[in-house]
């Protein structure tokens, strides 16, 4: 396993504030990162907004403010509501701040002066209103602008242009030799079938008819287009042409770093075929990994603004909790495949692991160990097979875990502890403390309050990438000193014997699905 671990989200457009689709990619990528560290890796975790382009420049008009004005607005509640998600980036890259736009300059440069890049003409239906050209499909057989709907007109302009066929023999092969660079899997296929075998055409890199962009130093008529400028956020933010390069070196020409960018599946062709040959050109490594996640919607309708079923995360935290917000939204989808988002779903989900599964656990075993043994967390002694069954299930749980983890199946990793804590609940029905009490069985019934307090801890350790807040209190409602709160401490069985439990609130209360139906469709806008 790699030493160091680098992982980005996508760069969002401050074209609207984010939603429940931009926290579930923020969210994943913050699991994983802090999965990491759990681990004992040095991490660093990217995420940040992407600034320039026509659309921006065009909503910057519309309200009357410059579009400097109206991205520091949109970027600043995207780093207040990363704040209130909890998330865990070392750095947030914009990609109008300086450390970003004269190093895309440089790249720009070193990229045409090694004829990586050419000036062409760029053809296209072009929308005069709207100064946007469009493609075929785009404006149908009606030739109408996709956007104003008026008729669209044939033209050309003058436009740089990136040499794709240089470098995909290069990028075939690192694919073929690297069969995990796209994930999932399948996802390669489509990759292939849909935009490389049917002939891949240059990548058009500038525009004239916009200026809200990087300059071309070389030609300032021309701005650079979109995904030059944003693709390159991922070495800029790190340092890379700057004075400093030492994070650069550490996080990316290090081969002992792994490398993971998620995406969304609207954005893979870009950043696994374009970005890798960008990187080539300027002679670097490539990433390990490039993990497609799927798109959700709403109640199986796309989200969108104008249709007004748009759902926005905060609410949602303030009324569930941060907690409850990064668990549905990690283990109610499967991670690389599209979801359906419905409020019914929500609050099931917070129902059936948190409520029913981990909050009894944590309910029953502090009353019973309050009632049973003073609040003193007893001494294991002689264990017995159903004992022994939880033990193995544990140590099982923790090492596949991990395994699931560190092969990016976040889903999978959280549902062998679900499985464990349900087991743990279980265990509680099978062995009958209350009976146990009744007969006098002391040492039985210790060791049952000593294992379940044990399942609690490991399990909250392994869980604590996406319930960031609960670590805390399951930590204080057992009284879980510092010296016992580590990860590794998960290889000990049963060592909180003598610490003394605090009764605590309920962590997580049931939810009546109706009203929480109700309520979330109600701030869907
Ligand atoms: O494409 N479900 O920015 P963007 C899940 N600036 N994820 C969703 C989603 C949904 N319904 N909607 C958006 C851009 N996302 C470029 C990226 S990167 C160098 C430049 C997430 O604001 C998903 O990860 O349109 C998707 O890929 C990303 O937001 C697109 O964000």
């Amino acid at each position: 396993m790699k030493n160091k671990f680098y992982i980005t989200t996508p760069i969002y457009y401050p074209s609207a504030e984010a939603h429940i689709g931009h926290a579930y990619c923020t969210v994943m990528a913050d699991i994983l990162a802090r999965y990491k560290r759990l681990r004992g890796i040095e991490t660093f975790f990217l995420t940040g907004t992407d600034e320039h382009g026509e659309k921006i420049q065009k909503k910057a008009l519309e309200k009357g403010v410059t579009p400097q004005q109206y991205v520091d607005e949109i970027a600043a509640k995207f780093q207040d509501l990363w704040k209130k998600l909890r998330i865990s980036n070392d750095d947030f890259i914009r990609t109008t701040e300086e450390r970003h736009t004269v190093v895309v300059q440089d790249i720009f440069s070193k990229l045409y002066a090694n004829e990586d890049i050419y000036l062409g003409k760029y053809e296209g239906w072009y929308c005069t209103p709207c100064e946007s050209f469009w493609t075929d499909t785009q404006v149908g057989e009606e030739h109408l602008c996709p956007d104003c709907h008026r008729e669209v007109h044939r033209a050309s302009e003058e436009s740089y242009f990136f040499k794709t066929q240089k470098y995909l023999p290069d990028l075939l092969k690192y694919m073929d030799e690297h069969p995990k660079f796209i994930l999932p899997i399948n996802r390669k296929n489509e990759m292939m079938n849909t935009f490389i075998k049917p002939g891949l055409g240059d990548l058009c890199v500038s525009r004239t008819s916009f200026d809200w962009g990087i300059q071309i130093k070389e030609n300032p008529k021309h701005v650079i287009y979109v995904w030059m400028d944003a693709l390159t956020n991922y070495i800029t933010a790190l340092g890379y042409g700057s004075n400093d390069t030492s994070k650069f070196q550490k996080f990316w020409a290090d081969e002992n770093t792994e490398i993971v960018h998620i995406v969304g599946a609207d954005i893979s062709r870009f950043h696994v075929i374009y970005w890798p040959m960008f990187l080539k050109g300027l002679g670097l490594r490539l990433p390990d990994r490039v993990f497609v996640h799927g798109l959700l919607d709403l109640n199986g309708e796309k989200m969108s603004k104008s249709r007004g079923n748009v759902v926005s995360p905060l609410p949602l935290i303030d009324r569930y909790g941060v907690d409850s917000v990064r668990w549905f939204l990690a283990k109610e989808f499967s991670f690389g495949s599209d979801g359906r988002f419905t409020p019914e779903l929500f609050a099931e989900r917070c129902n059936v692991d948190l409520a029913n599964n981990f909050g009894n656990l944590i309910n029953r075993t502090t009353a019973m160990i309050i009632k049973y043994f003073n609040g003193v967390i007893p001494q294991l002694t002689k264990l017995n097979e159903k004992d022994l069954a939880i033990k193995e299930l544990t140590e099982k749980t923790i090492n596949s875990y991990e395994i699931y983890m560190d092969d990016l199946k976040v889903n999978e990793g959280l549902t062998v502890v679900t499985e464990l804590l349900n087991a743990a609940n279980k265990y509680i029905e099978e062995t009958q403390p209350w009976v146990l009490s009744k007969e006098g069985k002391v040492d039985e019934l210790a060791n049952v309050m000593a294992i379940l307090v044990n399942t609690i801890v490991v399990s909250t350790k392994l869980l604590s990438p996406v319930l960031v807040e609960t670590k805390e209190k399951v930590f204080a409602q057992f009284g879980i000193k510092k010296e016992l709160q580590g990860y590794e401490v998960n290889h000990q069985f049963c060592p909180f014997n003598g610490l003394t439990v605090n009764k605590g609130n309920p962590l997580f209360p049931r939810l009546d699905v109706a009203t929480e139906t109700d309520f979330i469709n109600s701030i869907s806008k």
